[in-house]
């Protein structure tokens, strides 16, 4: 691939970077992609179940969210430019393949009725005000766990290009415990699909908070660059995230932290947002992305504390669709749920390729979306905005220095294990054949598996600790 300084003129703006010339590591030429020539076959998950699911009265996290996005999808048509899915519950087994057997145990045994009897288990497994015990908790684990691993397989058979799961996407889940909101990792279990048959798959978290959970299970290995924007000042939860954090061992300088401060506006994020990921695409060529759509980082959001309006948030999502990789996209944080059902409404419009009318479709929670009624409120103004020109640049300059060392160091880029597509295969044909209760209603599509470019390299140097994941 030859490599030049030219300007890429995309429909939402001009500006200059060194892009690599020639393929993509998917056989697509990136200076000519547009939204026009890309017509990705997009998959969508859902469980009408999973909007049912309480925290708990007073708690932010409310699973109603996915009911309301779900209902405008469906009322402004997107189901005819998808293939809708509704997934199998992950099992215990998928779930052990990061969490420790103990908290897993825990989980799927304590309820509401019986939490009296494991009192003494709160503190270790971190129980509270934050993740409290709430009735079907296992079972809404499993659901919205099932539908990432369901979404990243199905990214892998080749007969999607695209695959959406707004209840999935909860970064903060640590192998031992839960954390902000999040039991179960998701987002680390589908990467670990991905990872079979990938050798690098790109993840991306635009949630005001930091992905913490994703970056610490894939901090030691150059298979997996972890990149996330987020509020930073050592306070805000979960009180890292910091530039500084890089990644240790070989996966040093694969994680990328992007520490924004309050108010945040849509130009410089979004403008600071193609940058960082122009560069991350060229130096990290990933076969695979996950884009964690967290709708927090929006104006109004009732924990969050940027500016960013419903059209920079879905900006991020078009620019990265743009580079003709499959991606999974999830959802994550929103606590002003009738922002985040237009926002992954309209970013579900966009991964479809398909321009939303502004006025929202009619639907039973029509009241929800009023005063305006519109796909696009105003969200912005409420929050000063404390990231100054002079320390977007600073931060800027930082991180693609941070990528040039990982350019520099030899072969780290083509340093990787070979895809474990037998063994996924072989897994593939075991699950077929399992009864699955959880089944009816689901309607798979089994289409013949499309060719990837896969790449094949060695590599037996990736490290293990008792957080991460060796692979
Ligand atoms: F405001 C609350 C009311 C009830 C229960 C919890 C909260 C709350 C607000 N913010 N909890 C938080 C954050 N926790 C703390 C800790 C409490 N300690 C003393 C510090 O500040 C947690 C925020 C979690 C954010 C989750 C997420 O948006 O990133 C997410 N992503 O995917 C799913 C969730
Ligand atoms: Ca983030």
């Amino acid at each position: 691939m030859g490599r030049k300084k030219e300007t890429i003129t995309y429909p939402s703006g001009t500006f200059s970077t060194s892009v690599s010339t020639g393929s993509t590591p998917m056989g697509l030429d990136l200076s000519s992609q547009t939204i026009e020539h890309y017509r990705p076959r997009v998959s969508y998950y859902m469980r009408e179940q999973a909007g049912d699911f309480h925290y708990g009265k007073l708690h932010p996290m409310k699973p109603h969210r996915l009911t309301l996005t779900n209902h405008l999808v469906l009322n402004y048509g997107l189901h005819k430019h998808m293939d809708v899915f509704e997934p199998r519950r992950a099992t215990e087994d998928e779930i052990l393949e990061f969490h420790s057997s103990d908290y897993i145990e825990f989980l799927q045994r304590v309820t509401p009725d019986n939490q009296k009897d494991f009192a003494n288990c709160f503190a270790e497994f971190n129980i509270g005000d934050d993740c409290p015990i709430f009735d079907g908790m296992w079972d809404f684990c499993r659901i919205y766990s099932g539908a990432s691993i369901e979404a990243a397989r199905k990214l892998i058979s080749g007969s999607a290009d695209i695959a959406v799961n707004w209840m999935g996407g909860l970064h903060h889940a640590k192998k031992y415990e839960p954390s902000g909101f999040c039991y179960v990792n998701d987002i680390v279990l589908a990467i670990l699909q991905l990872l079979r048959y990938y050798p690098r798959v790109l993840y991306i978290d635009i949630d005001i908070h930091h992905g913490d959970g994703v970056q610490e299970a894939f901090y030691t290995t150059d298979r997996v660059m972890t990149c996330s924007f987020h509020k930073y000042n050592g306070d805000f939860f979960p009180g890292t995230g910091n530039i500084d954090e890089m990644g240790a061992g070989l996966g040093k300088f694969y994680a990328v932290n992007v520490p924004l401060q309050d108010g945040i506006d849509d130009r410089s994020y979004t403008q600071l947002f193609k940058t960082v990921m122009t560069a991350v695409m060229e130096t990290f060529c990933p076969q695979a992305i996950v884009l964690q759509c967290g709708a927090d980082s929006l104006g109004l959001d009732r924990l969050g504390v940027f500016n960013l309006s419903i059209d920079a948030h879905g900006e991020c999502v078009r620019f990265m669709r743009r580079f003709g990789v499959p991606m999974m996209v999830i959802g994550g944080g929103g606590y002003t749920i009738r922002n985040v059902a237009r926002c992954w409404t309209y970013e579900t419009g966009i991964v479809c390729g398909t321009e939303l009318p502004k006025e929202l479709p009619h639907t039973v929670y029509h009241e929800f979306f009023g005063p305006d009624y519109s796909l696009h409120p105003q969200l912005s103004g409420r929050v000063v905005n404390h990231n100054s020109k002079a320390y977007l640049n600073q931060l800027t300059a930082r991180i693609l220095e941070q990528l040039r060392y990982l350019k520099g160091a030899p072969s780290v880029q083509m340093h990787e294990a070979p895809p474990d597509i037998q063994g996924f295969l072989e897994d593939q044909e075991r699950r077929d054949k399992d009864i699955d209760e959880d089944r009816e209603g689901g309607k798979e599509n089994r289409g013949g598996r499309r060719e990837h470019v896969a790449e094949f390299y060695e590599s037996d140097h990736d490290q293990d600790d008792d957080t991460g994941l060796d692979v």
